[in-house]
């Protein structure tokens, strides 16, 4: 049974100093600000929209690196009745991601350098015929404050980095990801008491990007017919996991 715990994340402003408290602070920093930056790009000339469902807008920017497709992926999504709090919570927390993420074999936290960083090593489930993939990533959480009035926007990077307790063993190759969750909470008809906003007052604006390197060749057509099946199925399959798990909670504002 999993025991739902007070979220580690305090409202920062996005523009303060890094107090250097771990050794990944700065990297943590600057990929942080990358997406925050890149979120606000609209979609340009060169992404193709590759799959819509209601609300969901799944698009992908076709681009190799010495032969190995390495397409940068982008997902709108708009869900009612949670906050972005809780779809970050659900993301970032381990606890609940082998409840929705079908795709992996295995993971584990192989170090927690604060109470809102920690690295993960993970056993992704093998796509035959290529090699199986693991990862090995810091997955960070924060919460930013706009402003008093706004809800915070949540966001969750996940941005690979090597670690002397995950090395690189064959016949594994190590997949490298840089990946980023942000939400915001929008409130509609808001009610003249906060006390009394409901689920259905609430929705949650998602952004997902995904830049993906399968750090070996893998066949283009398989991995781009997989990435289009995939990302849709996970995104899919994670927020109705939130809807179910947070339907009888207390909102997480
Ligand atoms: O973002 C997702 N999950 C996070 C928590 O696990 C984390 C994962 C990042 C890595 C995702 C990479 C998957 C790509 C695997 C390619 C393997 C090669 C296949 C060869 C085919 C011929 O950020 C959700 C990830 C959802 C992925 C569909």
């Amino acid at each position: 049974k999993i025991n739902d715990a007070a979220v580690v994340s305090t409202p920062n402003d996005g523009n303060t100093s890094v107090n250097r408290k771990h050794r990944l602070a700065y990297d943590v920093e600057r990929v942080v600000q990358e997406h925050l930056t890149y979120v606000r790009e609209e979609i340009s000339d060169g992404w193709d929209l590759i799959h819509q469902e209601g609300e969901m807008k799944v698009y992908r920017r076709e681009v190799e690196e010495n032969g190995i497709v390495v397409d940068p992926l982008k997902i709108f999504h708009s869900i009612k009745g949670v906050t972005g709090h809780e779809i970050c919570h659900y993301f970032w927390d381990y606890r609940y991601r082998m409840e929705w993420e079908t795709t992996l074999d295995s993971t584990k936290i192989i170090e927690v350098l604060e109470p809102d960083t920690v690295i993960f090593f993970q056993m992704h489930k093998r796509v035959w015929p290529a090699a199986q993939r693991d990862s090995c990533f810091w997955s960070h959480i924060r919460c930013i404050s706009n402003s008093e009035e706004d809800q915070p926007t949540w966001l969750v990077v996940n941005y690979t980095t090597p670690h002397h307790l995950a090395p690189i063993k064959s016949p594994h190759v190590r997949l490298v990801a840089n990946v980023a969750l942000i939400c915001e909470t929008i409130i509609n008809e808001p009610p003249l008491n906060i006390q009394d906003i409901k689920r259905e007052n609430i929705e949650c604006k998602l952004t997902y990007v995904a830049f993906v390197n399968p750090g070996g060749w893998v066949p283009s057509a398989a991995l781009r017919s997989v990435a289009k099946r995939e990302y849709p199925r996970f995104l899919k399959r994670f927020t109705s996991y939130v809807l179910e798990q947070t339907r009888d909670k207390p909102i997480l504002f």
